[in-house]
């Protein structure tokens, strides 16, 4: 079982796709292991998959993505569907990175961090992680430095992803510069 192209799926179906593939999520994204089961065997290649292929899938990822519990599944992160995913409200760490492509750098200085595409702005703990998810855009991405202990305490909200992604509604450029 190719676990990379199942996580890939899966991500598409519980981030960004639900509707196409008949999945009823809760306010907080979970959703039913059957129901996700059922609807990938439709597609003649996950015609056996079973639950522990998820599990599995889960394990050996590099990422935490997908979270499981008591029958249920959901994407940790990620979501671009109308309906915004509840997240829990965290106090992030003093510093926060995000990494992106050269060319967005002079707009995300003027305007934030916009969720863009997604109902969250994305956040890595660590520079490792911003440059892996800069990576993504541009070979030679730009490493912004986020200072999340001041925006927390201006009322800034911040949500927790994993333990390397933290969430955000936006980010104001008064607490962006770019990592040296
Ligand atoms: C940029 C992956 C111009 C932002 C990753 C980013 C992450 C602006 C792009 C997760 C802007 C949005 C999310 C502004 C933001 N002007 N550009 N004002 N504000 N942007 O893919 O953070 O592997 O929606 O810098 O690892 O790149 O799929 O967000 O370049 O954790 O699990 O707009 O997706 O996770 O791009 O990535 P995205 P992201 P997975």
């Amino acid at each position: 079982m190719d676990l990379l192209k199942l996580s890939k799926e899966v991500s598409y179906a519980l981030r960004h796709a639900p509707h196409e593939y008949e999945l009823e999520l809760d306010e907080e994204g979970w959703v039913d292991i059957n129901q996700l089961l059922e609807s990938l065997r439709q597609a003649h290649h996950w015609r056996d998959i079973q639950a522990k292929d998820l599990i599995r899938m889960i394990n050996t990822s590099e990422k935490k993505r997908h979270e499981l519990l008591e029958g249920k599944i959901r994407a940790l992160y990620g979501h671009s569907l109308p309906q915004k995913i509840i997240k829990e409200v965290m106090q992030p760490p003093d510093v926060l990175y995000h990494g992106t492509a050269r060319s967005h750098v002079i707009s995300i200085l003027e305007q934030g961090l916009l969720p863009k595409g997604r109902q969250y702005v994305h956040l890595s703990a660590d520079v490792e992680t911003a440059l892996r998810v800069g990576q993504r855009r541009d070979e030679q991405p730009t490493i912004l430095k986020i200072n999340a202990r001041e925006a927390w305490v201006d009322g800034t909200i911040f949500y927790s992803g994993n333990e390397k992604v933290w969430l955000a509604d936006t980010i104001s450029p008064k607490y962006i510069t770019v990592a040296d």
